[in-house]
């Protein structure tokens, strides 16, 4: 389980309220600008905010001086923010959610509340439809349908929670409930354990013989925005990351019944019934029943839940109806890559371009985590925005890298992340292309070019000799920007031509390629290389999503490049 980072959200969820609230108040831009940046740099962070201001380091994060600062540690410490309460001052409760809604501005919703006791998103809808909302404040017509175009998208955006975000929430709450004790086994179901991109709420089961206990801890959680529902053995609360949390206290003959049930997928689960139902059996979240007596003959785990119908345990991963039920029966289920696997990260950018850190700090880093292997990936030179590196840097860079090879048993290898021009060249020439050790092709311009110029544009770069792996193949950053327009089959087809690799990036906004493409990739046998596109330390740990997808995609160990020993990964780049 991913544990680290809740608090980061939670942080940047008040400094992003704090930047409305000023706004609201027509407070200095400077001062918004300020905590809009901060709240960015603690969503992108990928290390525990709390373990960063033990060591003293909040001060080099990002945008962070010396006040934002000294709000952190007060909410460590406290778990509240006062300037945030003072600034809140008499709006309502749910204000702040107002100010999540595109098109209304927070000018407008101040006026809105004083002018017309506007204070939730349900009275903003409501006065939205009976027009009353036009005339108050400047608000026209347009604005009113722009402001209800926005309530949409912003219920849309608030169904589903990104994994990472998830796993942190359900890592943090399953934390709290074992240190409360009362609590045997405790299992997360539902999409978080089938690994699924984003979820819509997070599923807990438990055994425990003090179940009153384990939900009075549970409808208390200092996380607990509200308590949506209190039963014996159930509870569903809103958390206040805006997602709902769902536990369940359920008998130990049960559990695994019960793990399987709520795990789903429920296309998996109707799969499975039906051949229990064959089978002379009933399947239920209580256990697996004979239709004829009535006995339970399994239940207590979901190895004999499984057994009991005849078919080996299914990886959650898997569970979506997509050919495991077939596999399972013919006993040709796919052993799934693990991170304990990895034995290198294949795409990592330091100082020198966009990254975080020095070259020698993240080599380190990534040695300390048993890595044999790294490939420095700094950008290329048409990326200015992201400090790309000239031809004469990126030969300097080669150099150090060679000078400081000898204090390291990680083996640095001299990449690029090597931009792909947009008729398909490559951004560096081709002798300093070919003095590296791997090469990284990607898209980062002219993403709106039309689907034959984006497929043959990416084509060509993989016919290029030096060209290794395509990275972030589809170009889209989840819920901000929409992949590329590109045949991917046919990009497939070419690196499989050429014998060159795609990447799973496992950075939390792209996660690309997706589960779905990266099976497709899989399948034409191309190498999988799984990577962090890592820019500081803490993300080395984001391998773990990547490894999800993966495993989400039916990727076993040998079709990733990066599960392979040094020398076996030297002679596929030498190929
Ligand atoms: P999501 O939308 O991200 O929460 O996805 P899930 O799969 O976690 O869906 P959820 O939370 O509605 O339900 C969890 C699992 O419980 C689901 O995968 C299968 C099972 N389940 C829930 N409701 C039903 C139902 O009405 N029928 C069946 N067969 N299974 C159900
Ligand atoms: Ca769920």
């Amino acid at each position: 389980m991913y544990h680290g980072g809740v608090k980061n959200f939670e942080i940047a969820r008040l400094f992003h309220e704090i930047a409305a609230l000023l706004d609201a108040r027509q407070e200095s831009r400077f001062r918004i600008r300020a905590y809009q940046r901060a709240a960015q740099t603690l969503e992108t962070l990928g290390e525990d905010v709390g373990a960063v201001a033990a060591r003293g380091g909040l001060q080099g994060l990002p945008g962070i001086g010396k006040e934002l600062a000294a709000r952190i540690e007060e909410y460590l410490a406290t778990g509240a923010m006062r300037h945030v309460e003072q600034l809140r001052g008499d709006l309502p409760a749910a204000f702040p959610m107002l100010l999540e809604v595109r098109g209304l501005g927070p000018k407008t919703a101040r006026a809105l509340h004083e002018k017309l006791g506007i204070g939730t998103i349900e009275q903003l809808e409501e006065a939205c439809r009976t027009g009353r909302i036009i005339g108050v404040a400047g608000v026209r017509e347009k604005t009113r349908d722009k402001i209800l175009k926005g309530i949409s998208a912003w219920r849309a955006g608030r169904t589903r929670t990104p994994l990472h975000v998830a796993r942190a929430i359900a890592g943090q709450v399953v934390d709290v409930l074992r240190a409360h004790g009362g609590i045997d086994d405790i299992q997360i179901a539902g999409s978080l354990r089938r690994g699924r991109e984003t979820v819509k709420d997070i599923d807990i089961l438990v055994t425990s013989r003090e179940p009153m206990r384990v939900m009075h801890t549970f409808t208390h959680l200092p996380s607990t925005a509200e308590v949506l529902g209190h039963g014996p053995t159930r509870a569903t609360i809103l958390h206040q990351e805006g997602l709902h949390v769902d536990l369940r206290v359920v008998e130990p003959e049960a559990f695994g019944a019960a793990l399987q049930y709520f795990t789903g997928s429920k296309d998996h689960n109707v799969r499975v019934r039906e051949i229990a139902v064959r089978k002379g059996l009933r399947l239920s979240e209580y256990g697996v029943f004979d239709e004829a007596t009535g006995a339970r003959i399994a239940g207590a785990t979901e190895d004999d839940v499984y057994a009991a119908v005849g078919l080996p345990w299914i990886p959650p991963e898997l569970r979506e109806n997509g050919g495991e039920i077939e596999a399972a029966r013919a006993g040709a289920l796919p052993a799934l890559v693990t991170t304990a696997d990895m034995r290198g990260d294949l795409h990592a950018h330091t100082d020198w371009s966009d990254g975080r850190h020095p070259l020698d700090t993240l080599i380190a880093a990534a040695e300390a985590r048993g890595y044999e292997y790294i490939i420095v990936s700094d950008h290329s030179q048409s990326t200015a925005i992201a400090n790309g590196l000239t031809v004469e840097r990126l030969r300097a860079q080669r150099t150090l890298i060679r000078q400081i090879q000898p204090r390291f048993k990680i083996r640095i290898l001299a990449g690029s992340e090597c931009d792909i021009l947009a008729d398909g060249r490559m951004d560096f020439p081709d002798e300093e292309l070919a003095g590296l050790d791997v090469v990284l092709a990607a898209v980062h311009s002219r993403f709106k070019q039309e689907r034959a110029a984006m497929t043959s544009r990416i084509v060509r770069a993989l016919e290029h000799p030096h060209v290794d792996i395509l990275v972030h193949p589809t170009g889209r950053r989840i819920g901000t920007r929409e992949p590329y327009d590109v045949d991917l089959d046919a990009v497939f087809a070419a690196a499989k031509r050429h014998g060159k690799a795609v990447e799973i990036n496992s950075s939390p906004e792209r996660l690309d390629l997706p589960d779905a493409h990266a099976r497709r990739a899989a399948e034409h046998g191309i190498p999988i290389a799984i990577t962090t596109d890592t820019h500081g330390l803490p993300e080395l740990d984001h391998i773990e999503l990547g490894v999800t997808v993966a495993r989400r995609a039916w990727i076993g160990p040998a079709q990733v490049l990066n599960t392979r020993g040094l020398e076996d990964l030297l002679t596929w780049t030498r190929r």
